[in-house]
């Protein structure tokens, strides 16, 4: 019989909860044959990842996955074998009492945010007891051989660069977004929380030598893009230019169609967690608005990544590396960072291709976590 799983997932904001419980759900399914329930409690933002999905319906299957509406009124379930609450929600407590009363009690495993910061190596795969007799265990994706690794699909980087040596398809993706590609143009995509560093650099890309063409899925950076070229509302379809400067706005697309837009791009402005690494399996530069956190944590999460990041390249490129992530986290001009970049610009490239592929010599988190299911067993 094929072990069953159970993903629990709330969403708190944004699309990062449901981006990455879906994604591990369906590698779960395509990859390991499992059997996967992924409860969400809202899937109007589900169906904005998957638009084939009915936001109606209390169940349905999508790519193999059993997709289910997570109830206030929690309905009586069995649980399953294996059960994974993602970023520390809370399950419902008939679920975790049933699972306590289960004959094969299920493991159960709570996945965490990823972070790059040292301590994650000594809590991953820690378990804590709980008040019913259960244990649960953390769970941490990370970047380093002592975590639980980053979600990526067994196929991802054949097919990343089969597209990105076919500037065919590569074309006819974009232009299926509405986006022609120009002769000789930097093609970079913009995907940012609000942020009042974005002014200085589509002035410096306005300004520049090299023709840009800046791709922007609608979200909450449109709101500082509205505001910079005047206050003019921005829809999907809309092209703006000013001066060397292309905007295309485009619609929010499937986590498929995502992936392309990365992979066919020069350069990605990603934020929180799964375009985060996206852009990294992209093999391409990027630039990372991570997600705020209280008492500026996140500064902290941010540097624990460039630490990792940054080496490999030579000092003058780490500091045009840092220099940029910096000022773009804390709302500060990076028309100087974004010169300095350019200037290491091929090094970058090359080192992003690096990073990709010493990440990918890692197991990924899907495989570590049906492998930490059956030495538990
Ligand atoms: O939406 P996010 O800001 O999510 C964040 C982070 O996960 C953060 O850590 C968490 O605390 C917070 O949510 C609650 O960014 P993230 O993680 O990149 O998720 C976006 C998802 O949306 C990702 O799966 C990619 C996907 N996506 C599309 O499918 N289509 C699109 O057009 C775009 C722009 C993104």
């Amino acid at each position: 019989m094929r072990a069953t799983w159970d993903i629990f997932c709330s969403v708190v904001d944004n699309y990062g909860d449901i981006g990455v419980t879906w994604r591990l759900a369906r590698q779960l399914v395509a990859e390991h044959g499992l059997a996967v329930r992924l409860w969400v409690d809202d899937l109007q933002a589900f169906v904005r990842l998957c638009p084939q999905a009915d936001a109606q319906v209390l169940r349905q299957t999508q790519q193999g996955v059993e997709v289910c509406l997570w109830r206030q009124d929690w309905q009586a379930t069995e649980p399953a074998d294996v059960v994974i609450e993602a970023f520390a929600c809370e399950l419902p407590a008939a679920y975790v009492e049933a699972m306590a009363q289960r004959l094969n009690r299920p493991l159960w495993l709570n996945l965490e945010y990823l972070s790059a910061e040292e301590w994650v190596e000594g809590c991953h795969g820690l378990p804590s007891l709980q008040s019913n007799g259960l244990s649960k265990f953390f769970f941490f994706p990370g970047f380093t051989p002592g975590s639980g690794g980053l979600l990526r699909e067994r196929e991802l980087l054949t097919q990343r660069r089969a597209f990105q040596v076919d500037d065919c398809a590569r074309d006819d993706f974009l232009c299926s977004l509405g986006v022609e590609p120009m002769a000789g143009a930097l093609m970079i995509s913009l995907f940012a929380y609000e942020n009042a560093a974005l002014g200085s650099w589509l002035q410096v890309l306005a300004a520049g030598l090299q023709r840009i063409q800046l791709l922007v899925p609608e979200g909450r950076i449109l709101r500082s893009l509205q505001s910079w070229l005047g206050g003019m509302v921005l829809q999907p379809g809309d092209i703006r230019q000013r001066g060397q400067l292309h905007i295309h706005v485009l619609p929010f697309m499937s986590q498929e169609q995502y992936d392309r837009l990365l992979w066919s791009c020069d350069f990605n402005a990603v934020r929180g967690e799964d375009s985060f690494i996206r852009a990294q399996w992209a093999g391409r530069p990027l630039l990372w608005h991570i997600y705020e956190q209280a008492d500026n944590t996140h500064l902290e999460k941010l540097d624990a990544f460039l630490r990792l990041y940054k080496e490999g390249l030579s000092a003058d490129a780490q500091r045009a590396l840092v220099e940029l992530w910096h000022a773009w986290n804390n709302g500060q001009a990076i028309d100087k960072s974004w010169e300095k970049m350019l200037q290491s610009w091929p090094q970058q490239h090359e080192h992003a291709e690096e990073w990709c592929l010493q990440q990918a010599s890692q197991a990924d988190l899907a495989a570590a976590l049906v492998q930490f299911y059956q030495n538990w067993l």
